[in-house]
């Protein structure tokens, strides 16, 4: 085949950091079950399992929030019995086993519900909720798949073999989150009105919870799908409303840096965050937690940390905190940001799994409309940033927030020690939030967006880190303005779906395949 014409990506593709990959069936086993004892947090400070049960939460209405249930975990008689109620109702809504708050227990007692694992806490050999073991959270939770081979909810839950690094597009974080007993210990990643801040909240929602704010506030936030959208995640313990899209986490080796504001180069130490200060958040009530907050937000990360305190101690959360890490040598590094490091071993066997992960075949589309699309990527300036040989890392270079939101006018809210940037919002919008506080000038690069990668997209239901924009077809057409964010359009509507269709194809395989 003849080469197109125009450019394969940018002349400066970057060079990701050095990585140390240990032992991928190692990271698997780390991926899928192992919580360095977060089970405390989300059993008993969060008492996720105890709100499903007052709530009489169904197999059927965890499928509803999205979850995700693992048919290899089920015992014989439950999966036969599943499979014949299945049989004679294909949608699920007359099973018995479905429909029955208490298999809720069971499902999870037999591991089954991915990424949340059930620990033996009372160390009596048996896995048994009801008999005071505790679930915790694992990376599977959002970045798996079932693959629907027994069930899928019309919401997008499905019942099958798990499929890992895939990320959940139907997980309704937010309501699942509201359905534990105690959400209010979440306090750390709710959309907050500090006083340090005069009481002005930042985020989608246009009133902030305080410490004060009853479960019932808490859980209105956090199940209205306006503050916290099906498939988002608030990742960050600003005090800001501001979930982000969930990520793939398929063939890491070619994501870096992480998360969408480029915060973290290298990806152990994105995996050590996450299980140091997000799957255990009481870690920033802590010396190290409280440092690391002070650094982010001056007044306000103090506050944040001294009102979560308060907030545990009226709900009777003791014990804390859960997770199991040793004290770092550099506490507020990269490698240690709250000042603690999960076991390197398995951060390193983690890493060779997120590696190993195959990135899905792109969509069948017909090989002249690829083509086209192919040529139109590579010459209308899309090339000017991502590569066209998705096999390829992305480049590591950050697109400044001005370049990929022209619309950016950010006032300064604070002013913050370098290397970190002051604290700057634009008021009008929503999709430099996530920016605000938490972002690449962490390690002396600047607040921006980092390159996504360009895989996986015919399953995605709505595009940009912060979902703003419905479909592909949308992102491209020029009706969104120039000054929105990712304003690079094709105005031709034939072209712009030869483009699509293009995008939808893509995988590892594409310049070799097509
Ligand atoms: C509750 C949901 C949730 C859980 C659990 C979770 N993540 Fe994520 N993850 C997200 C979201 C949402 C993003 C997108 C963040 C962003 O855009 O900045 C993300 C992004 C990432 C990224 C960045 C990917 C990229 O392309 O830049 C990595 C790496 C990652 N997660 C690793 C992990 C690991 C490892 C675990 C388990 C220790 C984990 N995550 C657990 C929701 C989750
Ligand atoms: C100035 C750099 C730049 C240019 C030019 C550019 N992009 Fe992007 N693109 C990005 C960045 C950065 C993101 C991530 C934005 C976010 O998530 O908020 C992105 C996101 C995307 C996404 C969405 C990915 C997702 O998972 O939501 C698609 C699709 C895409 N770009 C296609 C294109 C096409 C097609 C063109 C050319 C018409 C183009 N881009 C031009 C930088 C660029
Ligand atoms: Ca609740
Ligand atoms: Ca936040
Ligand atoms: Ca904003």
């Amino acid at each position: 085949m003849a080469m197109s014409a125009g450019s394969d990506g940018p002349a400066d593709q970057g060079k990701p950091l050095p990585r140390k990959d240990g032992d991928a069936s190692a990271g698997k086993t780390v991926f899928r079950t192992e919580t360095f004892g977060n089970e405390g947090f989300w059993t008993d400070a969060v008492r996720m399992p105890a709100g499903m049960k007052a709530a009489r939460v169904t197999p059927y209405q965890l499928l509803e929030l999205g979850l995700q249930i693992d048919v290899d975990a089920l015992d014989g008689t439950t999966r036969d019995a599943l499979t014949a109620q299945l049989k004679s109702d294909p949608t699920g809504r007359t099973s018995a086993l479905l429909n029955d708050p208490a298999a809720t227990a069971t499902l999870m007692s037999d591991n089954a519900v991915m990424g949340m694992p059930i620990k033996d806490s009372n160390g009596d050999g048996v896995m048994n909720l009801a008999s005071g073991d505790k679930v915790g959270a694992t990376c599977a939770l959002c970045h798996s798949m079932a693959d629907g081979s027994l069930f899928r909810s019309p919401h997008g839950g499905a019942i099958g073999h798990r499929k890992d690094g895939l990320a959940n597009h139907s997980l309704n974080m937010g309501k699942i989150f509201a359905t534990a007993a105690n959400s209010r210990a979440l306090y750390p990643v709710l959309q907050l009105a500090l006083r340090a801040n005069g009481g002005k909240t930042l985020g989608r929602s246009t009133k902030g919870l305080t410490e004060n704010s009853s479960e019932a506030d808490v859980d209105a936030y956090l199940s209205n799908p306006d503050n916290y959208p099906v498939g988002m995640f608030d990742d960050t313990f600003d005090g800001n409303g501001d979930p982000m899209h969930n990520s793939p986490l398929f063939r890491q080796d070619l994501a870096a840096p992480y998360g969408s504001g480029g915060t973290i180069a290298r990806l152990d130490n994105f995996s050590n965050l996450v299980y140091t200060s997000l799957l255990d958040q009481t870690t920033l009530t802590t010396p190290g937690g409280r440092a690391f907050l002070h650094k982010l937000g001056g007044p306000a990360g103090d506050e944040i940390a001294d009102d979560y305190v308060k907030v545990l101690q009226a709900t009777g959360v003791t014990g804390y905190p859960y997770v199991k890490a040793s004290p770092h040598a550099m506490p507020g590094s990269e490698d240690a940001p709250v000042g603690l490091r999960v076991d390197e071993k398995m951060l390193l066997d983690l890493n060779a799994y997120m590696v190993s992960l195959p990135a899905p075949r792109g969509a069948d589309v017909d090989a002249a409309t690829f083509a086209a699309g192919r040529a139109l990527f590579r010459t209308v300036g899309c090339t000017s940033c991502h590569n066209a040989d998705q096999s390829k890392a992305v480049p590591t270079r950050m697109i400044p927030m001005k370049t990929i939101f022209p619309g950016d006018n950010p006032v300064t809210l604070a002013q913050r020690m370098p290397p970190l940037n002051p604290v700057l919002n634009t008021e009008a919008s929503i999709f430099d939030d996530k920016m605000v506080i938490v972002n690449a000038s962490l390690r002396g690069e600047i607040r921006g967006i980092a390159m996504p990668l360009l895989l996986d997209l015919a399953r995605k239901p709505v595009f940009l880190h912060d979902n703003s924009v419905p479909t592909l077809d949308a992102l491209l057409n020029p009706s969104r303005g120039t000054s929105s964010p990712h304003p690079f359009y094709l105005a031709d509507g034939k072209q712009r779906s030869a483009v699509v269709s293009y995008l939808r194809a893509l995988d590892t395989r594409s310049e070799t395949m097509h």
